[in-house]
């Protein structure tokens, strides 16, 4: 870990830091746990990014806006998607509020503190965030845009148009890639030639900078000095934090395409379990507060998932809702 004081955080940061990792943890695992009981049909997971996620989201202000990917649900929570919210929407139930219970899940949105609304093709969300970057320019708010994707997305077309976009207009932009070093089963060796990815902000004009993304301090660092940049008028930032993904690519992927050596050495970089640690060794917090935190966060989840379970799937009536702006085909 880099030295929270040059960060300019204190322990009561850290520890809040923390809260909101194992938060993302605890609802993640619970999913995984309810779609090995075929109770929800499907689980992308933050394991192993929620140091990366948790950092970043910490350095950001009321009034930004996110445009996260799917899996950010570390992200998404600690800015205030609660873990019932998240539950509705696991479960498929008429009060997700993403969808109303009929998107894919992850597919995340919150209006009221600033998460845009997403789909699945990757880095499609970047154009959004870029967007609303703009717009700030334009009307001269003091306001940043963010928005992350995975490395393997960021070989898509709009990622390049996008941030060349950023670069051109000086847009107040960060943008983060959550370099977990696969694409679904392609390892990173067989998706991009560059060494960091960060060094194509150069050919965008945009800064670049790469963290150890198992550090929620040094992403911390790395998007409030972004954030900084922008607002003076310096333009974008593209952050590429090197993380894990502890499980497989998703709830449908057996991931028999990693040796258990190679799992074995994931799991031993797991950012929860190092900052833990390294809270513990630090003296910032004791056993006593881990074993309360790991209670609370518990109580909360068991209560999420038993009322999301409890709640009522959407009526068919409802299947167009949202969809088509009559009511749907047979309404036109
Ligand atoms: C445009 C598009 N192409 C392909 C897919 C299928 N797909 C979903 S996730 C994924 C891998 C993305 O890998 P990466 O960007 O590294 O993100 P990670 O899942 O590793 O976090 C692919 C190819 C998609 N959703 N959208
Ligand atoms: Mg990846």
């Amino acid at each position: 870990m880099i030295d929270y004081q040059s960060a300019q955080l204190d322990k009561e940061d850290l520890k809040a830091i923390y809260k909101g990792m194992d938060l993302g943890r605890k609802i993640d695992e619970r999913m995984w746990l309810l779609n090995r009981a075929g109770k929800i049909p499907f689980v992308i997971s933050c394991q192993g990014q929620e140091a990366t996620q948790v950092g970043a989201a910490y350095a950001l202000e009321k009034g930004d806006v996110t445009a996260p990917y799917y899996r950010d649900l570390a992200l998404v929570t600690y800015l205030g998607m609660t873990p019932l919210e998240t539950m509705y929407s696991v479960f498929g139930k008429r009060d997700d509020i993403s969808s109303g219970g009929k998107q894919m899940p992850s597919h995340f949105s919150k209006k009221e503190i600033g998460i845009m609304s997403q789909g699945s093709s990757v880095a499609t969300q970047l154009l959004h965030a870029i967007g609303a970057a703009l717009t700030f320019k334009m009307d001269g708010t003091q306001q940043v845009a963010l928005s992350t994707l995975g490395e393997g997305s960021s070989n898509q077309g709009d990622f390049h148009e996008g941030l060349n976009f950023v670069g051109v207009h000086k847009l107040p932009f960060i943008c983060i890639i959550e370099n977990n070093q696969y694409a679904i089963s392609v390892s990173k060796d067989l998706q991009y030639g560059a060494e960091r990815l960060s060094d194509r902000a150069k050919g965008y004009g945009m800064h670049g900078v790469t963290v150890d993304g198992n550090d929620p301090i040094a992403v911390y660092q790395a998007v409030k000095e972004a954030r900084t940049r922008a607002l003076n008028g310096e333009g974008g930032t593209l952050i590429e934090a090197m993380c894990t993904r502890l499980t497989a690519h998703s709830s449908d992927d057996d991931d028999r395409y990693r040796s258990d050596d190679i799992k074995a050495a994931d799991k031993a970089s797991d950012c929860n379990k190092l900052f833990k640690e390294y809270l513990l060794a630090e003296h910032i917090a004791d056993d006593a507060w881990f074993e309360d935190i790991e209670q609370q966060h518990k109580a909360i989840v068991n209560d999420a998932t038993k009322q999301a379970e409890a709640a009522p799937y959407p009526d068919a009536s409802e299947t167009y809702t949202h969809v088509y702006e009559q009511g749907g085909p047979f309404n036109a």
